[in-house]
């Protein structure tokens, strides 16, 4: 009896290390399939089509002043300190969690000037979702969001997190 289970141990350990192995093969073996999945991507647009959706649009660094957001979680509540913000195309907001976070920083698909979403998108390095910035989840973390390549007009944006207890905040892009 003993002995069958020590058997069976390690033959679940093997089984373990083969899957280890077998998921590099995997990579390995996909690999092929991948890049011709990308030669057929970039042959594409060279062919004359535009990329679809605007989902090519590429980040465009800060040109400007980079303005500080502090992002905060206290006894008088959770907010983005200023909550109001102005800046001008080419500009960027370093947003800092300082107390009480995770905090994240998440625009309003349908409170930003049309058609501004996908440059915005692309400017907002590890996106979760659309439009949506990863959590932050230590204090000093920071995220920053280049205004480069956007649109003028107002944009409303919250923390994914703390939205039901009010932190939220608009930057007016001149
Ligand atoms: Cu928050």
């Amino acid at each position: 009896m003993l002995r069958n289970k020590l058997v069976l141990a390690a033959s679940v350990m093997a089984l373990g290390a083969c899957g280890g192995g077998d998921k590099t093969a995997d990579n390995s073996a996909a690999k092929p399939a991948d890049t011709t999945a990308a030669a057929t991507a970039t042959a594409a647009p060279a062919g004359g089509a535009a990329p679809a959706g605007g989902a090519a649009v590429a980040a465009a660094p800060i040109t400007g002043k980079t303005v500080e957001v502090k992002m905060i979680g206290d006894a008088q509540g959770y907010r983005f300190d200023p909550a109001t913000i102005t800046v001008k195309v080419g500009d960027g907001i370093k947003f800092t969690n300082v107390t009480g976070g995770p905090h994240n920083v998440t625009f309003f698909a349908d409170s930003i000037p049309a058609g501004a979403a996908a440059a915005l998108n692309a400017n907002m390095p590890n996106t979760t979702s659309p439009l949506t910035g990863p959590l932050l989840i230590n204090a000093n973390d920071t995220y920053t969001v280049s205004f480069a390549g956007t649109k003028a007009g107002t944009y409303h944006f919250y923390c994914t997190p703390h939205l039901a207890l009010g932190m939220k905040g608009v930057i007016t892009v001149q």
